[in-house]
């Protein structure tokens, strides 16, 4: 199956936005336990702009680190990045020192920024490069962001990247109490751990809404855990309120995960591991269910989702898939069941541009020792 949508409903809104990266960017991480063979890294200028960002090392293996370390002041040159500029009203704060890293193995990477002085004000953003130029200019489309207020470090969760990704990082000064000052800063990335959040969209600056005809119907996003045995912790999915549509604030979302053991893509064999209800308090949120005491996944994939509603004022909303870019073009991993988990197809989500979208719904696994 295909579906297309078009962008004329989506919404520019900067709160929302901002809310969405203060909220979700910073959920509960706990920092892994740092190993040994530490590499750190000095900052080469002139790093101004996606195009001369300074290669860095990947952490090589679980529990690796890359630190890198440079300075900046809020006058340095720096690049807007266009996207955010454009779709957050997220301007005015150009990004100073960029870095770009390759993801060589699929892991869950945890990115650090610290620096000292509670008046400083750093933020942190991620990209993943394209070679989509009509539709992203820079080359980059936006991923997450995390941009905490002076003095605070920014930690994004441990983010499980795709293998083959080129991960764009930007470190932004932000106009602060002492802008004669230069400041260090310094970057950690942390590869691996017991955590891994699965997050394949970004619907932080542009909460595309999703496709209103979908009714009724059960959209998942398949999830191939990066190590096994694996235990799903978490499930968060978007309700945003749609405009002229009933709210969903007040519902109650059902909120499903599968488990597809042989893990072929087809999930028409699998088996629920979980059926949740959960409320909405209100729209244009993200809700997050824990699951108690979820069993070890030792083999294949899991899905999670949520079923549409379209009378609860619930829809199938999307974001901007972010690892679908060579070598990953071709994976598939939303997926919508319109006979009540019967059997299921691949959504194909797209816009008129022919950039690809995933169902706004993300999960937590954590390692089952
Ligand atoms: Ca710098
Ligand atoms: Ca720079
Ligand atoms: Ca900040």
């Amino acid at each position: 199956m295909t579906i297309e949508f078009y962008n004329a409903t989506l919404r520019k809104c900067f709160v929302f936005g901002l809310m969405m990266l203060l909220t979700f960017g910073h959920s509960l991480v706990s920092p892994t336990s740092i190993l040994a063979d530490n590499v750190v890294v000095q900052e080469k200028e002139p790093n101004d702009s996606p195009q001369t960002a300074q290669m860095i090392p990947t952490p090589a293996a679980s529990g690796d680190t890359v630190t890198v370390t440079g300075d900046a002041l809020s006058t340095d040159a720096g690049t807007l990045a266009q996207q955010l500029e454009q779709e957050c009203a997220l301007g005015g704060e150009p990004i100073q020192d960029w870095f770009a890293m390759d993801v060589t193995r699929v892991d869950s990477y945890q990115f650090d920024l610290s620096f000292p002085g509670m008046d400083i004000d750093y933020d942190l953003w991620l990209f993943v490069r394209t070679d989509d130029r009509a539709n992203f200019p820079q080359g980059i489309k936006f991923f997450t962001g995390v941009l905490a207020g002076p003095g605070q470090e920014e930690i994004t969760p441990s983010l499980v990247l795709a293998a083959g990704a080129r991960m764009v990082i930007g470190i932004s000064r932000v106009a602060d109490e002492r802008p004669q000052e230069r400041i260090p800063w310094k970057l950690t990335i942390r590869r691996g751990g017991t955590r891994f959040d699965y997050q394949y969209e970004d619907v932080l600056c542009q909460p595309f809404l999703g496709p209103e005809q979908i009714n009724n119907a059960l959209v998942v996003n398949r999830i191939t855990p990066v190590a096994y045995p694996a235990r799903l912790q978490s499930i968060t999915a978007l309700f945003l309120a749609h405009p002229g549509q009933r709210s969903p604030a007040g519902q109650q979302a059902h909120i499903v995960a599968l488990v597809d053991d042989d893990g072929d893509g087809n999930p028409n064999n699998s088996r629920l591991l979980a059926d949740i209800t959960a409320p909405i308090e209100q729209g244009n949120q993200f809700v997050t269910v824990t699951l108690a005491n979820p069993p070890a996944i030792d083999r294949g994939d899991v899905y999670v989702g949520l079923q549409v509603e379209n009378a609860k004022g619930i829809f199938a909303d999307v974001g901007r898939g972010v690892f679908f870019e060579p070598p990953n073009q071709n994976r598939e991993l939303s997926y919508i069941s319109v006979n009540n988990g019967r059997t299921y197809t691949t959504a194909g989500l797209q816009n008129s541009s022919r950039v690809r979208f995933a169902w706004s719904v993300r999960a937590t696994l954590g390692t089952a020792r």
